[in-house]
């Protein structure tokens, strides 16, 4: 027979046992509204590129990840591979690009848009949907500094969150001043914009521009030279709205190849316009050590990030600290 001591004790061992599972329930319904709140951040997946004679095969990524676009600020960002700029593509004139796209996003198309290639947008820069992967071909006949970035609707939304980089398409006889170079760098400039962030790029200034995806990198980690040297770097401007002035305080541009191409060439520089998009190689000499300011001369948008330091020494190597 169930005494009363026996039944209280029971019922004592089931309030128990209730309070474990609704506080288990509690936790996990806590837990699970912890993780919709938390912004999916994959990590970087690197490219692969290989070459077979003059096919070149690339498999990138469509990912969301979080980047460090200023020092404690994060930027939830979509990208190719977890980067942003995406990472920098070398390609010859002349090769055939074999490129995959797999999009690791889950809840959104992406795609891809090569400047350096002529193909049908409507056939070949096509969305890629979460979770699946597309592969296309085309040819790089044109040398050149090109953008690439997604080309999903809007457009303006894939760019201002992040989805860009440069490709670069060597020319068949290089540049005429290849033998003369010592040193090469490469630099994308672009924009963040805060709050919604369509609306705001729609309609508002950058809350930052910046060289390499933020504001600090390259002053912290400037480019090295040594006086003398011939230095060449590849720059882009992938926007999305605004226009690069491109200049390097304390030189001249020796050559400019406008978006990269060996014809399109400008002597003794002061700024190289960028338009949304556009490229160009710049080459110059720094004759005497110190810290050389790279700049966009609209100097809103320096002062919003775009600034980077290209330090020369006597050796080529970093003996200061940067302050
Ligand atoms: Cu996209």
């Amino acid at each position: 027979m169930l005494t009363f001591k026996r039944a209280a004790a029971i019922i004592i061992l089931l309030s128990m046992c209730s309070a474990v599972i609704l506080a288990w329930t509690e936790a996990k319904m806590d837990k699970t509204a912890e993780l919709a709140d938390t912004p999916l951040n994959q990590a970087p997946v690197e490219p692969v590129v290989h070459r077979e004679g003059t096919d070149v095969f690339i498999e990138m990524t469509a990912q969301v990840t979080n980047i460090e676009i200023s020092k404690g600020v994060t930027y939830n960002a979509w990208t190719f591979n977890g980067t942003v700029p995406g990472p920098v593509l070398r390609v010859k004139e002349g090769d055939t690009i074999h490129f995959t796209l797999r999009n690791l996003d889950p809840d959104t198309p992406h795609s891809m848009d090569f400047h350096a290639v002529h193909a049908s947008p409507s056939e070949k820069f096509i969305d890629i949907h979460p979770g699946e992967e597309g592969t296309f071909e085309y040819k790089a006949s044109t040398p050149g500094v090109f953008m690439y970035h997604c080309g999903t609707k809007p457009v303006l939304l894939h760019i201002a969150n992040g989805m860009y980089g440069m490709i670069i398409v060597e020319p068949k006889d290089g540049y005429p001043t290849d033998s003369e170079i010592d040193r090469e760098y490469t630099i994308v400039q672009s924009e963040f914009y805060s709050g919604d962030v369509y609306n705001s790029s729609l309609h508002e200034e950058p809350a930052y521009v910046v060289f390499n995806g933020n504001d600090y990198g390259l002053k912290e980690h400037p480019f090295l030279a040594k006086t003398g040297d011939k230095v060449r770097l590849y720059i882009n401007n992938a926007g999305p709205n605004q226009v690069s002035s491109f200049h390097i305080v304390g030189t001249v541009m020796d050559r400019v190849y406008l978006d990269g191409n060996p014809q399109n060439v400008l002597y003794g520089m002061q700024t190289v316009m960028l338009p949304a998009s556009g490229g160009a190689v710049v080459e110059f000499t720094v004759k005497e050590e110190g810290d050389y300011p790279i700049v966009s001369h609209q100097f809103k948008d320096a002062q919003k990030g775009a600034l980077a330091i290209l330090r020369v020494t006597k050796d080529g190597k970093d003996s200061r600290k940067t302050e």
